[in-house]
Order: structure tokens, then sequence, then C-alpha cells
């Protein structure tokens, strides 16, 4: 099989993960014109919001692009059928089950990636017309599943015969290497593009990755149903605490309600949701997005000759 770059059109295979209120227009087409496939995010942004970042999006590349919709979003409705009027040709999805808008995208020739936790949704979504699916380890940034990376890509490669995206604790060659060994087709990154010049969060949001080591990052939600890792801080360690004691949904919902918000616009490393993924203690500084995705494509050519000689 091909690998997804050849597949999509563009020059490596690497995707940029969702990334909610942080993925703007802009964003995605500087990922887009580095070599990857940047994807705006659909979490914290309007319908009407979206429609405006396509459009910014579009003016900014001439490369592919897409759109990740967070189906938990109050308009994911309304999104499904913007992303179809705007021609948008990529979409992937996450945070949920998309099956009820494929059959109008596949109708629209979308190319379609669901994000899955686990192969049972992996299989459903080959069921219902998935282009390609990305399997995401709990190693990643952001609502997480319960798998690792290691133990759920495998899987998925066996169970589907679409091409498999790996995703989860992937920020360097070797990691890529891994993704591949393990029948990935391509990577979806997500962490290591947070420290790039051109990602539009908080300084105080990147000097706080740059800072974390290994063990810095933690789940929050595993009780209440909505599992988050973000890095470690006094919200994240307040709200795990509270959740133990048994506070409820809404209780925990209004105490985190806008701290996405607070980490990306106001760098607040205290009080913010600080949303990374395990590589954050792997970040060491602040580059260009071409410089990351060259860097990490020139480590992986090194990775596998040195593997082979084995
Ligand atoms: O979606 C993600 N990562 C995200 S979404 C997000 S925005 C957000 N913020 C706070 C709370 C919740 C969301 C930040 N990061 N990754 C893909 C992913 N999808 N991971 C896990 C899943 C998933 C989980 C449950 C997919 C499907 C699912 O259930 C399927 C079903 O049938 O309901």
């Amino acid at each position: 099989m091909i690998r997804i770059n050849e597949l999509l059109g563009i020059k490596y295979p690497l995707i940029q993960g969702g990334m909610a209120n942080i993925a703007t227009g802009e964003f995605a087409a500087a990922v887009s014109n580095a070599g990857g496939l940047g994807l705006i995010a659909t979490g914290g942004v309007s319908a009407e919001e979206l429609r405006r970042q396509i459009h910014i999006c579009k003016e900014k590349t001439k490369e592919k692009f897409g759109v990740n919709l967070m189906l938990m979003h109050p308009q994911a409705e309304e999104i499904a059928d913007i992303l179809i009027e705007e021609e948008v040709k990529i979409v992937t999805t996450g945070a949920g089950n998309p099956a009820k808008y494929m059959k109008k995208w596949k109708e629209a020739g979308i190319f379609i990636m669901p994000v899955v936790a686990n192969v049972a949704l992996a299989k459903l979504m080959e069921r219902e017309g998935a282009d390609a699916i990305i399997a995401e380890g709990t190693e990643s940034g952001g609502h997480v599943g319960e798998m690792t990376t290691m133990a759920l890509v495998p899987q998925v490669v066996k169970a589907v015969s679409l091409p498999v995206i790996a995703a989860g604790g992937i920020a360097s060659g070797a990691q890529l290497a891994a993704a591949f060994a393990l029948g990935a087709l391509g990577a979806q990154i997500g962490t290591c593009l947070l420290v790039s010049q051109e990602c539009p969060i908080h300084e105080g949001y990147k000097q706080a990755l740059l800072k974390a080591k290994d063990s810095d990052t933690i789940v929050t939600g595993r009780i209440t149903g909505t599992p988050v890792r973000v890095l470690k801080n006094q919200m994240a360690r307040e709200y795990v605490k509270r959740e133990k004691q048994g506070a409820d949904k809404m209780e925990l919902e209004e105490f985190t309600l806008g701290s996405l918000r607070k980490a990306v616009y106001e760098g607040d490393t205290k009080r913010g949701s600080l949303m990374a993924g395990q590589v954050a203690g792997q970040l060491e500084e602040i580059r260009p997005l071409s410089v990351i995705l060259d860097i990490l494509m020139k480590e992986y050519q090194k990775v596998i000759k040195a593997v082979s000689s084995f």
C-alpha cells in the first residue's frame, strides 16, 4: 500500500492533529505549506467562524488542507454541512462516531479519516466508508482513549484493510519509524507543533511545554467520562482531586469552563487547561514549522538506516 502522503498529494506522511482553539485557518495553512497536512480545528469555534477560517486557509495555501470535526461540538450538524458547502476535500473527526455524516460526505467526494481509540470503532468506520483510519493512542494530548499507540496501531492495522495513520506519542524520527514498523502508513502529530513559531498559542503555554518533563502530563476526567490529557498544574491537580471526592460533572464543567481558552490566549499556566501529549518532555526549542517537519523526516531516514544495519 502507498503512504498517506502519496494518497493525499502532500510532501510528508505527516498530518496535523485537530487541536481545539489552536489550529486556525492560518496555522493549518502554515502546516500544509511546510509539507504536512494542515487541519483547521472546530473545537472552540462557532460554525460561522469556522467558515471564515476555511476562507483564510484557502487564501494562505495552495496545498491540500482539511478540517477536523470535533463531534462533541454543539453545532456539529451544521458544521458537517458547511464542510460540503465550502468544498473541503479532507475531513478528520474526533471525540465520537461520525457515521451519520459519512454518506453525505462521501457523496460530496470528501476523503474521510476518523480518529479512533479502539478496534471496534475502526471496523465500524471501515463499514461506513471511511478512506483511512487514524488510530490514536492515549499518549496524545487532549481527549484520549485507554490504549497505547504501541498496542493499538497493529491491532487496528490487522482489523481493517484501510490505510492506518498512527497518532499519539510521535514527535521524533525514531517514533515515526516505530509507527511505520507497526504497519501505519502515516503519522498524526500535534504536541510537537505547539512549540512552532507559527503556533498561535500564548508564549506562557509554549514555555510550559518546553519546561515539561516526561511525566508532567495527567489525564483529567477519567471518572466523569471525558478523559483529557493536559500538563500538570494547579487546575489539573484540583480537578482530579475533586473528581476523586465525587464532584458531579456539572460542577467540574463549571470549574474548567473556559480553561482551555485561558491557557491558549492568556498563557495562564496555573488555571488554564494546557492540553499536551506525553511527548511534551521531548520538546526543546521553538522552531519554524518547516524546520520541525524537515528534521523529523531527516531523523527518520537516519533511524531506518541504523535499524536496518543491525
Ligand atoms: O478528539 C480527540 N482529541 C481531542 S478533542 C478535544 S476538544 C475537547 N475538549 C474537552 C473535552 C472534550 C473535548 C481535545 N482533544 N482525539 C480523538 C479521539 N477520539 N480520542 C478519543 C476519541 C473517541 C472517544 C470516544 C472516539 C470515539 C468515541 O466514542 C465513539 C462513540 O461511539 O461514541
